[in-house]
């Protein structure tokens, strides 16, 4: 096992979490088999996901990569990866430690399916039972941002959004990414602006847009249960027809709440949620207190690709709705998330990615960035993942990591060394 730890270029995007900081940490992991051949994963960066990779060096190293159960149970013994406090409301994505078992082993799966898939030619999604489609709708994922690209000094990357912090300059976002990647469903990351500026924001897509690309909004909990039911309501058509609100406030009896006040005044506006559902044993729970219609899965976070599936089974079953969340991520990750979402029927929605806020000179996919075609991406013909490392590009993105002080995303403090020195997470906030 190969841990390769590399920062890539990140944009000053906002979210409730703060703002993004100039490098965001991500993780590859290579598996070579003693037959020669690599399997590659791509998994959240920094200090505690490297160390969660290297506590699991021994269970990986001489095992066979079809033992993917055993391999499961050895990662997660002793943690509970289906139930405990593992809400992610007050902590930045991906930095619950109780979530690092499930995560470690997502990384260490994905690469072996990879290697599987290399071993016997053929795509990952046909290894874990075949694809319910070829190619998978990925949305739109604007957000508020300042000016400038990712990086810093004399490794900066260019700015084509430029200030995002309005609804007029978040349309002309929307339509400079639509015309470039060509996405069918849009997402809006709020919990930012004034909840009225991301109501008009909302409004100004629906009405630059149509109906016929269906609008969601996340604010990541920065609203009270009485904000986000104003919200849901001031948005009753333009959240309809396949769109969703995301997470607008904490916890699942705050999102019942908001869900039954809606119901009341004959809103049905669909709640999705990553925040509020994080594990298997909070889905029953959601689905009885109503608090959440739709799951945002994420094979990094959920455990692997089989898991993935699992969790669309049971979501079918409890008739609930699928989707996929995402983090800053290259195209090793978007690949996985490509072939999960391609090997889950059950899955609907566009899946997030924010693909669009990396560039070509942060990848480390052979042959550059994956392309898109309709906001899609395609299942490639090729064994595995079907990409492969460009080890000149790893290097590079090792040598960035190393120039960096931090080991850890933390949004809040790009807020107070940007923003405002007094800047604090605050949920919620309105
Ligand atoms: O990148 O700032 C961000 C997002 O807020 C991300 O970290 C979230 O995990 O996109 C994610 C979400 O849907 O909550
Ligand atoms: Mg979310």
């Amino acid at each position: 096992m190969k841990l390769h730890p590399i920062a890539i270029a990140d944009p000053p995007l906002r979210s409730s979490y703060g703002r993004h900081a100039p490098f965001a940490l991500r993780t590859i992991v290579e598996l070579v088999s003693t037959d020669g051949l690599t399997g590659i994963s791509e998994t959240y960066g920094g200090d505690g996901p490297l160390a969660g990779l290297e506590a699991a060096r021994e269970q990986i190293v001489g095992s066979d990569p079809f033992q993917l159960t055993r391999l499961f149970q050895n990662v997660t013994a002793g943690v509970s990866t289906s139930s405990g406090d593992r809400t992610q409301t007050y902590l930045v994505p991906g930095e619950n430690p109780l979530d690092q078992a499930s995560r470690t082993y997502a990384a260490l799966e994905i690469a072996s399916l990879d290697l599987i898939g290399k071993a016997v030619g053929k795509p990952v999604c046909d290894l874990i039972g075949g694809r319910a489609r070829g190619e998978v709708a990925f949305s739109a994922y604007l957000f508020y941002k300042h000016g400038g690209g990712g990086g810093v000094g004399d490794d900066v990357r260019e700015d084509e959004y430029g200030e995002v912090l309005s609804p007029e300059s978040t349309v002309r976002e929307t339509k400079q990414m639509i015309a470039r990647y060509g996405f069918r469903e849009i997402k809006l990351k709020g919990g930012v602006l004034d909840p009225d500026i991301e109501i008009e924001t909302i409004r100004a897509l629906r009405r630059e847009f149509g109906a016929a690309y269906p609008l969601r909004i996340d604010p990541n909990c920065a609203w009270s249960v009485d904000k986000s039911v104003e919200v849901g309501r001031a948005l009753k058509e333009e959240l309809s027809g396949g769109g969703y609100l995301e997470d607008p406030c904490a916890s699942l009896e705050g999102m019942g709440e908001v869900r039954r006040r809606l119901l009341a005044e004959g809103i049905g506006t669909p709640l999705a949620s990553n925040v509020a559902v994080t594990c298997f044993a909070d889905v029953p729970v959601a689905q009885r207190r109503e608090a959440v219609q739709i799951v945002l899965s994420d094979p990094h976070y959920w455990g692997g690709l089989r898991q993935v599936q699992s969790l669309s089974h049971l979501c079918e079953v409890l008739g609930m709705g699928l989707s996929m969340h995402s983090n800053s991520h290259l195209g090793v990750s978007l690949m996985a998330m490509t072939h999960a979402a391609a090997a889950c029927p059950h899955l609907t929605y566009a899946c997030d990615t924010h693909y669009p806020w990396q560039t070509a000179q942060d990848e480390v996919v052979a042959g550059g960035r994956i392309p898109f075609s309709n906001g899609a991406v395609r299942i490639p013909e090729r064994p595995g993942l079907g990409v492969d490392l460009d080890y000149d590009q790893l290097a590079r993105g090792r040598e960035r990591y190393e120039k960096i002080p931090y080991r850890k995303r933390d949004d809040e403090a790009e807020m107070r060394q940007h923003v405002d020195p007094n800047w604090k997470r605050v949920l919620p906030r309105w």
